[in-house]
């Protein structure tokens, strides 16, 4: 199971008071004030991992309480301080904040943040102070101070978790035009492949090693069909994972309604009509690498033909490949990497 949107409710551990308290010792009437101060409360804290590749384990669970901090004892003892809890999440994991009652931050609401950068913290909750103990206090006025101060209330919240995938390419096509074999080709990802549409159900990551250049990080989505933006076969949803991709690699079966495909130009015309409804970015304006997939599998005079005409709709170069064989794979990774802004080359860094 995929799981891409969580709610968590969070709460912080108080402070320990502050104690208050004189020493008692024989022979030392005046010993001063001894109180010890509290321990700080544990914090409720978010860890960047790519060890992590969904929200999956925190889905079981809704709430994560930390424990208080303890309270400061006599003969200065401070308290223990509460301990933490550190819940881990996958790299690009937002975090909106989520008022009661609501399932879904209201339109518009920015995230509170963006954890992007591997191996970072974030406190989602701050545990309270520790209070002050009256050892504290201590003046040359004032040597038996009867004051110390209570501990802080720890923060609490309740928030969205949501997981937008870290990736620079995303491949977007028709369920069935060979999105998960050409994934499974060219990087580590093992998705299941199947001669039936709607085989892909989550979306998976897949890591390109280019040597000195860093990784490529792909992501394959399951497929899409017309209407997809109104709910329709797995929906518009992990949509959602390609918006942070820089480009897109479109990809058509071109075997056509004879192999009992459908029509490369009007999957094409599908999928950049699903791009464009997409409400929450401008996908289709995303550069774009488009390419024929299982040329392998019809007479190459026919694919010449077939990428022409997809040419003209696209207005841009057509590429011949195939996922099976292997034919063009290399030349569309390499053109992909041409494409990508320096900076994006690692993005887990
Ligand atoms: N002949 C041929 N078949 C291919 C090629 N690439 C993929 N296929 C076949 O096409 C079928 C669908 O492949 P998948 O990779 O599962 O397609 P997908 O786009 O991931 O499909 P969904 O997950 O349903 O969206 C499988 O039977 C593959 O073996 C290719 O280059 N040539
Ligand atoms: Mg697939």
């Amino acid at each position: 199971m995929f799981v891409d949107r969580v709610i968590v409710e969070v709460q912080a551990g108080r402070g320990g008071d502050g104690c208050i308290s004189m020493l008692r010792e024989a022979f030392r009437p005046r010993g001063g004030p001894d109180g010890g101060d509290g321990g700080d409360g544990g914090s409720v804290n978010l860890k960047v991992t790519t060890q992590r590749a969904s929200l999956r384990h925190l889905a079981s669970r809704m709430h994560y309480k930390a424990k208080g901090g303890e309270n400061g004892k006599k003969r200065n003892a401070s308290g223990k301080n509460g301990t933490s809890i550190t819940l881990e999440v996958p790299p690009g994991t937002l975090i909106f904040d989520l008022p009661k009652g609501l399932q879904e931050p209201p339109e518009g609401v920015e995230p509170l943040a963006d954890l992007t950068i591997a191996n970072r913290e974030h406190v989602l909750a701050h545990g309270g102070k520790g209070g002050k103990g009256n050892a504290r206090f201590a003046t040359a006025l004032n040597q038996a101070p009867q004051i110390a101060t209570l501990g802080g209330v720890g923060m609490g919240g309740r928030y969205l978790l949501e997981l937008k995938l870290i990736a620079q390419v995303g491949i977007v096509g028709l369920p069935n035009a060979g999105k998960s074999t050409f994934i499974a080709r060219v990087s580590n990802a093992k998705p299941r492949i199947a001669s039936y549409p709607f085989t892909t159900l989550v979306p998976n990551l897949g890591v390109v090693p280019l040597g000195y250049e860093g990784d490529l990080v792909i992501a394959d989505i399951p497929g899409l069909i017309e209407g997809a933006s109104e709910g329709k076969g797995l929906g518009d949803e992990f949509l959602r994972h390609v918006e942070r991709t820089e480009i897109l690699l479109h990809l058509i079966d071109v075997t056509g309604p004879e192999l009992g495909g459908p029509d490369a130009i009007e999957s094409y015309r599908t999928i950049q009509g699903e791009l464009e409804r997409y409400p929450k970015a401008n996908l289709a304006g995303k550069i774009q690498v488009v390419a024929l997939n299982k040329c392998e599998a019809l007479d190459p005079a026919e694919v010449e033909k077939r990428a022409a005409a997809l040419a003209k709709e696209t207005q841009a170069e057509v590429r011949q490949i195939s996922a099976v064989s292997g034919q063009g794979v290399d030349e569309v990774i390499k053109e992909l990497v041409r494409l990508l802004k320096p900076e994006a080359k690692d993005p887990w860094l």
